[in-house]
């Protein structure tokens, strides 16, 4: 089977955002499309004669079919060998392991994360660099101009491979290689995270529900939570990926996971609540009766993390994206390591990650992860907390309201507008931008601005800059309201708008987050005049 080179035409929409190309499935299934984007994002890769590709996805629908296309690609493009999950499936997270273990030169990630998938939903493709992380901005910019400039992509054309049975197999020179999308994640997850105690835990007869939500970590959740701690059976709900996810928006929050959400506030919750998302790179965390936002569980994992043994030796520092809260910060500070904050989006962490000035990091959208992979990580998340658990012997919601009584409560609600129209919200940015230099110093409701900005961030490794990463209001009543455009949607734009208020009263601590949070809503809503410029009287969703 030679290589063949197919002539092609450009399309002008491929451009990556906060997290690879998403795009509705059927823009996909546009002739070329698929192939296009793939050609493009090899000819990004140099130096790729000889070396390893990583290939999975998330099980969606499409994955199959781009698994086989990327397959005939890179095998017309000089790599040696490929290492694709079997049923085409790899978490995030686990692709990132395996392209750092086995030294491959990136991994080509088949997912939109938490959107819905189906004929009708959401499709996604992603590069990761030799590091195991999304392609930061220099490289994700070469992809997308190099879109622009195709004349041909090469393919070598031939019967698909069977992709549900582990072995090597061929395609011109190139070897194909089916891996268990689970034996290497697992066996690192082995050297981070102390097993024996948690096995001794479920043995002493604590139970968990873990929501795969027909996605991707039902396989990794089964294996290790049931296969290798011993949790009774049933732990792992909804554990088989399904190409359309059930019909469910893959995204582990109290909207979404709706089930589990209210099996943990009612009479027979379990001890432990957690879901993870399309791709298996988030997580949610509820404890009995109380909910954990990811602000909160970064900051609560960067004070246990030194109880597990891959982190025994302490953290060299922590990050967390602008819009999460405060909360990490404070445990940053009693720890006395620094606490870095970038851009949205995962790739922002791989910098310092790689350099070695962060340890942990995490995002106020159920992600959290360290420097053993360079994703997000939904399960280890949820490992971590366990080991927590195991070794304190504490109740989840008693370690939570532990650490509130110790730093403080960083009340926090996101606010999503989703599929505005995009000039709207275009409008609506460019009219906060025009507030920011006369704000400071005046009263808004009972707030009074205490500092306003877009934020910019200098990469302190590279110092490359990145500009107008979102609104930031901060008030002197320790308040803050973020305010940005989604780079993740499919349809119009996303507005989010992230809200916090510090308390530190001991008896403020346990208040409804509504009622703590409605006077900076309200000032939210005025000061970016929400309601007449997205025609929007309410959030589509409250996180
Ligand atoms: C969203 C989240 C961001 C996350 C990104 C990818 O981006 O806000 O924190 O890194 O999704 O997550 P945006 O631009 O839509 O706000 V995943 O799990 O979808 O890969
Ligand atoms: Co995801």
């Amino acid at each position: 089977m030679p290589a063949t080179s197919v002539p092609t035409t450009p399309y002008d929409d491929q451009k990556p955002g906060t997290s690879g190309l998403r795009k509705k499935v059927p823009v996909f299934q546009q002739a070329r499309y698929v192939e296009n984007f793939v050609q493009a994002i090899i000819d990004c890769i140099p130096d790729r004669a000889g070396t390893t590709l990583v290939l999975g996805g998330d099980g969606r629908f499409l994955n199959r079919e781009v698994v086989q296309t990327t397959l005939k690609i890179a095998a017309a493009n000089g790599f040696a060998r490929v290492l694709v999950g079997r049923g085409g499936l790899l978490s995030t997270p686990a692709a990132s392991c395996v392209i750092r273990k086995h030294g491959a030169i990136g991994g080509i990630i088949l997912s939109a994360s938490h959107n819905p998938g189906g004929p009708e939903g959401d499709f996604g493709i992603k590069f990761n660099t030799a590091n195991g992380g999304p392609a930061p901005e220099t490289v994700t910019a070469a992809i997308y101009a190099r879109t622009k400039a195709l004349t041909e992509y090469r393919i070598v054309e031939g019967p698909d491979l069977d992709l549900d049975t582990i072995g090597e197999t061929r395609i011109g020179d190139m070897t194909v290689a089916v891996i268990d999308p689970v034996a290497d994640y697992l066996a690192l997850m082995r050297e981070l995270i102390d097993f024996d105690a948690i096995t001794r835990l479920f043995g002493g007869g604590f139970r968990m529900r873990f929501d795969a939500m027909s996605a991707v970590t039902g396989p990794y959740a089964h294996a290790i939570l049931e296969g290798v701690f011993g949790a009774e059976a049933g732990t792992v709900l909804n554990g088989t990926p399904r190409e359309d996810f059930g019909g469910h928006h893959p995204d582990p929050n109290p909207v979404h996971a709706h089930d589990l959400y209210e099996l943990m506030l009612s009479e027979a919750a379990p001890n432990l609540g957690a879901a993870s998302d399309g791709d298996g790179d988030r997580n949610m965390i509820v404890a009995p009766g109380l909910f954990v936002t990811p602000s909160d569980s970064l900051a609560i994992l960067a004070a246990h993390a030194h109880l597990a043994p891959g982190y025994a030796k302490g953290l060299a520092g922590v990050a967390r994206s602008m819009p999460t809260s405060r909360a990490l910060d404070r445990v940053a500070a009693s720890l006395g390591i620094p606490a870095y904050e970038t851009p949205t989006g995962w790739k922002f962490f791989g910098n310092l990650l790689d350099a070695g000035l962060i340890t942990l990091c995490g995002e106020e959208s159920a992600g959290t992860g360290s420097n053993h992979v360079r994703e997000k990580d939904g399960l280890w998340a949820v490992l971590i907390w366990l080991n927590i658990l195991a070794v304190t012997g504490k109740p989840a919601q008693d370690v939570v309201r532990d650490h509130w009584a110790r730093f403080g409560r960083d009340y926090y609600t996101r606010h999503d507008y989703e599929e505005i129209d995009a000039e709207a919200a275009k409008r609506l940015m460019d009219g906060l931008r025009a507030k920011l230099a006369g704000l400071p110093g005046t009263k808004l409701g009972d707030l009074t601005v205490a500092a306003a900005d877009d934020f910019r961030y200098v990469d302190p490794v590279d110092v490359s800059v990145t500009e107008q990463q979102g609104v930031r209001v901060t008030f002197a009543e320790d308040a803050r309201v973020v305010y940005r455009l989604s780079g993740t949607g499919t349809a119009g734009a996303t507005l989010r708008v992230y809200i916090e208020r510090y308390e530190s009263a001991p008896d403020r601590l346990e208040l409804p987050v509504a009622e703590v949070l409605a006077p900076v809503v309200k000032v939210a809503n005025d000061l970016a005049d929400i309601a007449a410029l997205t025609g929007r009287s309410e959030p589509s969703v409250i996180t």
